[in-house]
């Protein structure tokens, strides 16, 4: 039988550079280098013209969503919008990138295919751009970079080839642990087949199926428009989450707590806390009301399926705040969000 463990794991040392180990001084330097000089964007005309389609296939399906489409695809929407952030957020990001916790077989079959639905590019390669994120924040290495300006942040980065520092520093990266998950290497193998399925003709055939949508209005609203929108609410977390709210961990991040991008982002709106704190895996102090990925991992370790949650230890978060950030800030946040 399967012991239960629903204990959480105190962790002390944990603010994102020493957690993956690059040298704070080396940082500044390449921060200090980027800003000086601007990168030439090399545009990918294939992906410009993909996402202009996608956006307008969107606006089509914004306006059947609102006068011509049945209540369950509305609510059908809903739900592969949640269904697939939480496969980015409890998958991608907070099991695989980060390690905050660790998951059995089954949940991490069921992370990968909840995962397969927001089509985000394959787990290794989300994994292997997110590390390269937290590790060079704002630098040429960091693939999204808000020294780049705010649009670049949000989705310019995918429209243009990525900068030879992306290349040249993630190839140092320790992606051992992501190849040796067979779960991982299954979806990067049968990606294009898993994610056309999972994110439009599986969201386009139930609706047609189960209650009785038209064929036109299920593709448009439940695959273009859901997908167009998750993509837009993670892209928020590169952009938004980088620019306007609070800062209380640390006021020299470019990233800030924000409340809209919490509930937009299924829980993830607590970027200044988990650039502070990366192995933590509520990845913010919010409340749980605003915290569904929280919630879904809190209940997976409930049944067995996930186990050894990483949390902060709270006296080295407020050693943090007072060194790094502001503790009033932090009171005052958690008044509103706590
Ligand atoms: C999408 C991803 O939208 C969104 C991610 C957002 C992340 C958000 C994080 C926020 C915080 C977390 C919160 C989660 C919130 C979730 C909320 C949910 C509501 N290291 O890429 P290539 C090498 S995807 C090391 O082609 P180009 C490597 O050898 C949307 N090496 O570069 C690679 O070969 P391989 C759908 C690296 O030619 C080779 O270079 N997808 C690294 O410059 C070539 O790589 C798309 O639209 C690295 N980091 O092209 C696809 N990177 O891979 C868009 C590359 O075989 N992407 N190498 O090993 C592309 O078309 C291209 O990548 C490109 C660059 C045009 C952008
Ligand atoms: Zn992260
Ligand atoms: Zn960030």
């Amino acid at each position: 039988m399967v012991a239960i463990s629903t204990q959480k794991i105190k962790v002390d040392a944990m603010i994102s550079r020493q957690f993956l180990a690059a040298d704070l001084d080396e940082i500044k330097q390449m921060q200090e280098a980027a800003k000086n000089i601007v990168p030439k964007n090399e545009i990918v005309w294939r992906n410009v013209a993909l996402f202009a389609a996608l956006h307008f296939g969107a606006v089509i399906g914004l306006f059947q969503l609102i006068f011509q489409a049945k209540w369950m695809t509305l609510f059908w929407v809903f739900i592969l919008h949640t269904a697939g952030c939480t496969g980015v957020t409890a998958g991608a990001h907070r099991l695989w990138s980060h390690k905050s916790y660790k998951a059995r077989l089954p949940m991490r079959i069921f992370l990968m295919i909840l995962n397969s639905i927001a089509l985000q590019n394959d787990i290794i390669e989300w994994a292997r751009d997110h590390r390269c994120h937290h590790k060079w924040t704002d630098t040429n290495a960091d693939p999204h970079g808000t020294h780049r300006g705010m649009f670049f942040a949000h989705m310019g980065w995918l429209l243009v080839k990525k900068h030879d520092e992306v290349k040249i520093q993630g190839a140092k990266l320790d992606l051992s642990d992501l190849y040796a998950d067979p779960v991982l290497r299954f979806q990067r193998k049968y990606y294009m087949l898993l994610s056309i399925l999972c994110c439009f003709v599986l969201p386009t055939f139930i609706p047609v199926y189960f209650w009785g949508e038209s064929a036109f209005i299920a593709f448009y609203t439940a695959a273009l428009f859901r997908y167009c929108f998750s993509l837009h609410a993670t892209w928020c977390i590169n952009s938004v989450s980088h620019w306007v709210g609070w800062q209380p961990y640390d006021h020299q991040a470019t990233s800030v707590d924000n409340l809209w991008t919490s509930v937009t982002a299924v829980g993830e709106g607590g970027h200044n806390y988990h650039h502070t704190f990366p192995q933590d895996y509520r990845t913010s102090e919010h409340a749980e009301w605003f915290n569904w990925t929280k919630v879904v991992i809190d209940c997976a370790a409930a049944l067995g399926l996930v186990y050894d949650r990483k949390v902060a230890a709270e006296e080295i978060i407020q050693k943090q705040c007072k060194s790094q950030g502001c503790p009033i800030e932090r009171a005052k946040m958690l008044e509103k969000l706590g």
